[in-house]
């Protein structure tokens, strides 16, 4: 009750400055406005038929919420990397059309009529699978991010990119639809393993890089998809259409895409994506492995540098996003003074496991500079470190798993910019 009245107390407050603040609107009240006095070309024709469009694309006035590169990062299209426009998206599921795509060798086309999944190794019964044999077994529906390890890799020794998009762009979010893991491994028999714990998959994709990588069977068995569809829709070509492995929580380079075998070991491969790629060198020169699990991490994606303060102070949706490889998003803080003071954010929904979380601080900008930071705080307590407190354990050799707090310099005329505080 009084939660309510404090709300409604704290819009007219906000709409009374707005208003006083915006003389657009009392010069719009003065002359006349012809969108609204005059009847304008949309409404004196017809618009388009229903059949212009058998797939849908965005309309053209969307034309900035698209995948980007950044130049020096992408040497060729082929050992590429790309970026989510996170800056201008809003909710928490990533459009497959703009989400980040990641390839080692390339996008390759791979016809659903073609495509063998082998499971081999120390199972019971060598088996391979067709996707119409895939089809058949019973299917899950979870969200879930995928985060490339690498997001936020260019950070380390300093602010360096102008924008969310490009800064935390290397994830997206989707609901994904597949078997079990765990399902597939069973119907091949896991008896011949003997003893699952210390038994691990070697998961391999069918293109030229393979991007092979060794899993342990708890996880495995735990919550792996073998996945074909992702927002309802096919996959695209380049997240691995016609199937690709889902690996919730865990760094991006797992998630194997136009998966095509997977073997049962006693021991992991060791191979070049998990050894001089996906490791971290220490300050001391001695490297981190098995970093599987991506640390709860959050970003403020408006205001930011692609998505500026337009409309002067009064009324300020502050929001971004929130999510952890170790569970469900708890709470989301954010500052304005660069961490200094903390304001606890509106979750849009309660968190889910290893899933985007959207927050919004509805707050009134009075117009003066802010260091806008966002704070997550996880299910299991963890809670994101300062970039200072990163740096401190993991020295300035790191490129991958960076989930520091992020800090936006936000101006008095409303522009954003990447910076570091102390
Ligand atoms: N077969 C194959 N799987 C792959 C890759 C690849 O190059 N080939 N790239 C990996 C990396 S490093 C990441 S971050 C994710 C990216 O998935 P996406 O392209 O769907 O965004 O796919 C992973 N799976
Ligand atoms: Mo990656």
């Amino acid at each position: 009750m009084t939660k309510k009245t404090s709300r409604r107390a704290f819009l007219a407050k906000g709409l009374a400055a707005g208003a006083a603040a915006g003389t657009a609107n009392s010069a719009a009240a003065a002359t006349p406005d012809p969108l609204i006095t005059e009847v304008q070309p949309w409404a004196s024709g017809l618009g388009d038929g229903v059949d212009e469009t058998p797939y849908g694309l965005p309309i053209q006035f969307e034309g900035d919420v698209i995948r980007r590169n950044v130049e020096w990062l992408t040497a060729d299209t082929i050992s590429s990397i790309n970026f989510t426009p996170i800056h201008a998206l809003d909710g928490t599921i990533t459009p497959q059309g703009c989400a980040f795509e990641r390839h080692h060798s390339g996008a390759i086309e791979l016809k659903k009529e073609d495509y063998r999944l082998m499971i081999n190794g120390l199972v019971d019964r060598p088996l391979v699978f067709s996707y119409a044999d895939l089809e058949r077994f019973p299917r899950e529906n979870h969200v879930y991010f995928c985060e490339c390890a690498a997001n936020t890799g260019m950070e380390w020794a300093g602010a360096q990119l102008n924008g969310a998009q490009f800064t935390h762009g290397m994830i997206h979010n989707m609901e994904y639809t597949g078997v079990s893991l765990r399902t597939i491994l069973e119907e091949a028999g896991l008896t011949a393993a003997g003893d699952l714990k210390d038994k691990w998959v070697y998961v391999e994709g069918a293109d030229a890089s393979s991007n092979g990588r060794s899993i342990p069977m708890e996880k495995a068995l735990d919550d792996v998809l073998v996945a074909f569809k992702a927002n309802g829709e096919a996959l695209r070509k380049e997240h691995g259409y016609p199937v690709r492995l889902v690996v919730p929580g865990w760094e991006g380079n797992m998630w194997v895409k136009w998966i095509r075998r997977i073997e049962v070991m006693d021991g992991p491969v060791e191979s070049r994506e998990e050894t001089s790629k996906y490791t971290d060198v220490l300050a001391d020169g001695i490297a981190r492995k098995w970093t599987w699990e991506m640390d709860a991490k959050s970003v403020v994606t408006s205001p930011s540098p692609q998505s500026p303060i337009t409309h002067g102070k009064g009324p300020l949706v502050i929001t971004g996003l929130a999510w952890s490889g170790r569970g469900a998003v708890k709470r989301v803080d954010v500052s304005k003074d660069g961490g200094k003071t903390w304001e606890t954010a509106r979750l849009a929904k309660p968190g889910e496991k290893m899933a985007m979380t959207r927050f919004y601080l509805d707050t009134n900008w009075d117009g003066s500079e802010m260091l806008l930071q966002s704070r997550v705080m996880d299910e299991t307590g963890y809670v994101q470190p300062t970039k200072a407190q990163l740096r401190e354990v993991r020295g300035l050799n790191s490129i991958y798993h960076n989930n520091c707090i992020q800090t936006w310099l936000v101006r008095t005329n409303g522009e954003a910019e990447n910076v570091e505080v102390s």
